[in-house]
């Protein structure tokens, strides 16, 4: 019988918890712990760091893990790294389920840049009201175009006041809508979005907002992460798990 370590921390990771626990096979889900209340599972959590690829590598021997899931975020790029290594260093399989990159559309305005420094260098220029829907872990970087005044959103309210001059803030986890997000940026007259290419459902909403109000959105490409068994179906990590997925269930996310 398996007995799976779930890296999570999405929409589809929460989604395969649901699927797993139905289905009766064994799984923990694991979260760093950057938030002070993540979603409750129907698996077992465990929370806070490995400790680098050996510790990963130690858990998943002393744990007897059979196979490992990352369903990490994109942009958790040194965490799917340490999967793969610690993977293979265990002698353990292992399969990624992601989801695909946000394609622009009809509409969209997008200016696509390769990370976070090119995204600031993106906001040279006169001050503009802008959303950074980009969390709370890379907002400092955007102090060095303070004439902004920057909309911010975070899941967690932070223990010290944001660092740029002129921001508003708002606590919010997602899954978001596209009229709560089209409502927010025009509350706060928002002429630019800066968002990661996140992909998924869970943050598209803003993307729609934005293209509904033809607003400019500088999208940060994602990190690159190495070679690895990958999926974006939930039906498939059953089916690798070898579990029988009978034909007709619904689709994964
Ligand atoms: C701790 C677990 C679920 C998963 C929900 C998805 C959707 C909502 C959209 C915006 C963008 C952002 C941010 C975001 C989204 C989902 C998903 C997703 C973006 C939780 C969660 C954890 C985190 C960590 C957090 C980061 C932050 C990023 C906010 C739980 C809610 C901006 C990414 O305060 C902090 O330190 C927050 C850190 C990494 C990025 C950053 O730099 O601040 N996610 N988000 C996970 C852990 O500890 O391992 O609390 O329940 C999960 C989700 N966040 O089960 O429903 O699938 O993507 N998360 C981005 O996309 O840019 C918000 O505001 O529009
Ligand atoms: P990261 O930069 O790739 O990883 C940094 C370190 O955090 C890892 O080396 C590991 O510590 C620890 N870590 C990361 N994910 C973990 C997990 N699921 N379980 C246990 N430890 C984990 O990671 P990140 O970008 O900060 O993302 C952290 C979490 O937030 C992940 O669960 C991710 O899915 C979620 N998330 C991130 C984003 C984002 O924008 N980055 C968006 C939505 C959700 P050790 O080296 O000590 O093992």
């Amino acid at each position: 019988m398996p007995n799976v370590l779930l890296l999570g921390g999405t929409t589809e990771a929460s989604a395969l918890t649901q699927r797993l626990a139905a289905a009766g096979i064994a799984a923990t889900l694991s979260y760093a712990g950057r938030t002070h209340a993540p979603r409750a599972q129907p698996v077992p959590v465990r929370i806070g760091g490995f400790g680098g690829v050996e510790g990963l590598a130690t858990y998943l021997r002393e744990h007897g893990v059979t196979h490992l899931v990352d369903a990490t975020h994109p942009f958790a790029a040194t965490m799917s790294r340490h999967a793969v290594a610690a993977a293979h260093e265990a002698g353990i399989p292992l399969i990624a389920l992601t989801r695909p990159a946000w394609e622009p559309v009809a509409g969209d305005r997008w200016t696509r840049v390769a990370d976070i420094p090119e995204a600031v260098a993106a906001l040279e220029g006169p001050a503009r009201s802008v959303m950074l829907a980009l969390g709370r872990m890379h907002v400092e970087a955007f102090a060095a175009q303070p004439q902004h005044h920057y909309l911010l959103r975070f899941v967690d309210t932070p223990d010290t006041p944001p660092v740029l001059p002129r921001h508003s803030l708002v606590v919010d986890r997602g899954p978001f809508t596209v009229e709560g997000d089209r409502a927010l940026m025009a509350a706060h007259g928002i002429a630019v979005v800066v968002c990661k290419n996140a992909g998924g459902t869970g943050a598209a909403a803003k993307l729609a907002a934005a293209r509904a109000l033809s607003l400019r959105v500088v999208m940060i490409d994602r990190p690159a992460v190495p070679e690895r068994h990958e999926t974006h179906d939930i039906d498939a990590v059953l089916r690798w798990l070898g579990h029988a997925v009978p034909s007709g269930t619904e689709r994964g996310v």
